[in-house]
């Protein structure tokens, strides 16, 4: 195979000289390939074969121990001027990068197979859609592709009738933690990754592309690429909703993408359905609306803790056609992990018997990747050309205190704000201080392809590009009491506070307006059928302003990090924040 795009070929024919590989492969996306490369791959060792009976082409690959993360200090961003990176990024002159990386790329392919794969992120006939190529010598990195993204000949077709693409070059190379890179041009919409077989850093259409690059070009061309699931809400009323909703690591996004309502809900006729949980590309519609659509075809799931308390609709679709990367292994070739039931493994992520005095049996960062056709709650309009309309957009922090269940953005203006300042706070489970609070502005520190001043002053911007923009919100499910327990049950049970919003959203339910935003009274909330003390929901619903004053300064100081960059708009908000509070 070969290709009509004189740019592809090219610069396949230039990354095969440097790189020189014994042969290239173009991947056509067909199942008999897929089949091929299974085959290839368990032979070969990269994949164990899982439990026929109970996980029918399921398969088991284990890592170098040293290659099981994202490595954010070796990931860079690679503008001409240093300034456009912004201090959320590291920064390498593009020249120099090239340079450095392409140094380790020089025949590095010898003796092996170099694959190129075309891509599409995003259905393949929607306008907002983006494609792109890989070239990797990781036949397991294909096969995640296969399943991550829509692959192959349709996606080249796409290329060959378009022109435009993203360029991605990946190796493998030693696995060596001292010779690795991940660097960004968002300027030549290319990326080099050298040195890790793991997720985010080897399948280049997830966060190099679908977020740090795609960051980049929205802001170019006037939409957002942004860290978000999409979850549908259709009322008992018929009536179809769509949330995006971003949260950094580590606050349930996949459980709550696949959220299963409480048993009053399901019986009213609410339903719930799943578009993405990692990923959204939004785009104005002519109707002054954003229209949103997955760019993702499946599922990089974290293993550990999902199971049929936390997330059932996840649980489900792991029975077949998965790949399991760092799991543990029962007597009987079953995949494990902790959190899943109370079976013992009979081997850990590294392969050795399991020993509890080594740790625990699946590596925390276990993964499990799967295709989205096989989640229960999957929805079919995941697949529209024209995306979904969103109603409402959510951030989510992990805060113990102060910040309140729920809170509506009196504009759009606030709702920039709030994103822009959505933090987590440390825990004890980690080394150093408890309590400190950790910014992430939109749930993208690690992704965001540019200066974060110039970010928030496209958010802004986005109003003039938009007339009917989604209502904003702020969730926290994650409040203590002085006790240190948890005050909100979360999980299915946040269906509560998304009925509140979209009751917002239709102009139906009622909202105190207060310095932080519109927030419900505990009456807004429907408690029907819900254990839990009403002075404890009116506590996580209170706004305790001498808080929020020293809140405020801790964010005049973040947003002052990144200067001039910082659009007015922001500072125009927190001084209303002020005075309110005062
Ligand atoms: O970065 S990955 O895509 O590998 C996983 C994640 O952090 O979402
Ligand atoms: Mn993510």
């Amino acid at each position: 195979m070969t290709t009509t795009n004189q740019v592809l070929a090219d610069w396949v024919k230039e990354v095969a000289e440097l790189t020189q590989p014994d042969q290239i492969y173009w991947c056509d996306g067909t199942a008999a390939e897929e089949q091929k490369f299974n085959d290839m791959l368990l032979a070969d060792g990269t994949y164990k074969k899982l439990n026929e009976e109970t996980h029918p082409n399921c398969f088991l690959h284990l890592s170098d121990p040293q290659d099981v993360a994202r490595v954010e200090h070796l990931t860079f961003i690679c503008t001409e001027k240093e300034a456009d990176a912004g201090p959320n990024n590291h920064w390498m002159a593009p020249q120099d990068a090239h340079q450095k990386i392409d140094d380790l790329f020089a025949g590095c392919m010898q003796g092996r197979t170099m694959y190129v794969i075309p891509y599409c992120m995003g259905p393949i006939d929607s306008p907002i859609s983006r494609c792109g190529v890989e070239i990797t010598d990781s036949a397991y990195v294909v096969q995640n592709m296969r399943l991550m993204t829509r692959m192959g000949s349709d996606a080249l077709a796409r290329i060959e009738r378009e022109g435009g693409f993203v360029k991605g070059l990946h190796s493998t190379g030693e696995l060596d933690p001292d010779r690795r890179f991940i660097m960004h041009f968002p300027e030549e919409l290319a990326i080099k990754s050298y040195g890790s077989g793991y997720g985010g850093n080897a399948l280049l259409g997830k966060k190099c592309h679908a977020l740090r690059i795609a960051s980049y070009q929205a802001k170019t061309e006037g939409w957002l690429a942004e860290h978000m699931l999409i979850l549908g809400i259709k009322t008992p009323a018929g009536k179809q909703h769509y949330v995006a909703a971003a949260f950094p690591s580590a606050c349930g996004k996949t459980n709550l993408a696949m959220l299963i309502p409480p048993e009053g809900y399901v019986k009213d006729g609410w339903e719930i359905s799943t578009v993405g949980d990692d990923i959204c590309w939004m785009r104005p519609g002519e109707d002054g609306r954003l229209w949103a659509i997955n760019p993702e075809a499946g599922f990089f799931g974290v293993a550990p803790g999902t199971a049929k308390a936390t997330n059932p609709n996840a649980l489900k679709m792991l029975y077949k056609d998965t790949i399991f990367t760092n799991v543990a292994e029962t007597e009987d070739g079953q995949p494990w992990w902790e959190g899943l039931d109370d079976r013992t493994p009979k081997t850990d992520w590294q392969g050795r018997p399991f020993d509890p005095a080594n740790g625990p049996a699946a590596h925390p960062n276990s993964r499990f990747t799967v295709s989205a056709k096989r989640c229960p709650s999957y929805s079919p309009e995941s697949e529209a050309a024209a995306g979904v309309p969103i109603d409402a957009i959510i951030f989510g922090g992990r805060r113990a205190s102060l910040v309140p269940l729920v809170a509506e953005a009196k504009s759009w203006d606030h709702g920039v704000l709030m994103g822009a300042t959505v933090a987590s706070e440390t825990t004890a489970a980690a080394t150093g201080a408890v309590g400190v609070v950790r910014r992430d502005p939109m749930a993208m520190k690690p992704f965001c392809g540019y200066n974060f001043g110039d970010y928030w002053a496209h958010w802004v911007a986005m109003q003039e590009k938009a007339n009917h923009l989604p209502k904003v919100f702020t969730v926290n499910w994650f409040r203590k009491d002085d006790q240190g327990k948890f005050m909100w049950p979360g999980f299915g049970e946040n269906m509560r506070v998304l009925e509140w919003i979209i009751g917002r959203c239709q102009g139906e339910l009622s909202a105190t307006e207060t310095a932080i935003g519109h927030l419900p009274s505990k009456d807004d909330i429907n408690t029907d059928n819900l254990d839990m003390d009403m002075n404890v929901l009116e506590d996580l619903l209170a706004v305790d302003a001498a808080g929020w004053k020293s809140e405020a300064e801790s964010v005049e100081a973040f947003l002052s990090e990144y200067g001039n960059r910082v659009p007015k708009a922001l500072f125009d908000q927190l001084k209303q924040l002020q005075s309110q509070l005062a």
